[in-house]
């Protein structure tokens, strides 16, 4: 498998590489630095937001954290790290991907800057506000049984519990009963241990 992943082991490309360990599969990587290889133009070319992670598969390049974990999943369909296309759990994981990748980045982003919305922005914004978005955060993962598709763990849990990880890490997401028990359940899979090694790094 001539799998290629652009990263830096202070970034969010660590969870790719918890994916990859759950998957059970080798990938090149290159470490691209901060600042300067990030913004060159050939890696530029590359991505154009000259960030990481980015997976080049076969000459297809794929940057967007949520996008590598899906393709990944899919791409390794028997490690079942992703429901199958006619199981209804699939509309689950996608929400739960689609979910962390573009509301709740952009709510706790908001959060971290500092930027509120206002009351009459609210029906304009995709998200409401941090607090809908944190709402139904919570509301969704205490429905968690023991992981966000059932009793199938899959890419959207690395997803997801690598961005609470972080998160409660940062102090950008307040602590919630239904978090700390998905965590737990996500800490016993044996994978857990690699990722907590990397991410004690970051
Ligand atoms: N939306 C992107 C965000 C990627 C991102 O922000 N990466 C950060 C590291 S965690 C980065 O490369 N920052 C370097 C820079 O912007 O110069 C994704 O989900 O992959």
């Amino acid at each position: 498998m001539a799998l290629k992943l652009y990263t830096n082991s202070f970034s969010r490309g660590v969870v790719v590489d918890w994916l990859l360990i759950e998957l059970g599969i080798e990938c090149e990587r290159i470490e691209v630095a901060f600042d300067t290889e990030m913004k060159t133009p050939e890696y530029l070319k590359i991505n154009p937001f000259g960030k990481v992670p980015v997976l080049v598969d076969d000459g297809i390049v794929i940057y967007e954290l949520g996008a590598i974990c899906a393709y990944l999943a899919d791409k390794c369909v028997e490690q079942g790290l992703a429901p199958a296309l006619d199981d209804p759990q699939r509309g689950i994981y996608y929400r739960w991907l689609f979910f962390i990748s573009g509301p709740w980045e952009a709510a706790a982003t908001d959060r971290m800057l500092g930027v509120g919305v206002n009351p009459e922005q609210k029906s304009s914004v995709g998200y409401g506000d941090y607090d809908d978005a944190y709402n139904a955060f919570v509301v969704g993962l205490s429905e968690a049984a023991p992981y966000l598709c059932g009793e199938q763990f899959t890419a959207a849990d690395v997803l997801v519990a690598a961005m609470l990880f972080w998160q409660l890490k940062m102090n950008e997401i307040e602590p919630h009963s239904a978090i700390e028990r998905y965590l737990e359940n996500v800490s016993q899979r044996p994978s857990y241990q690699q990722f907590a090694a990397f991410f004690s790094n970051v």
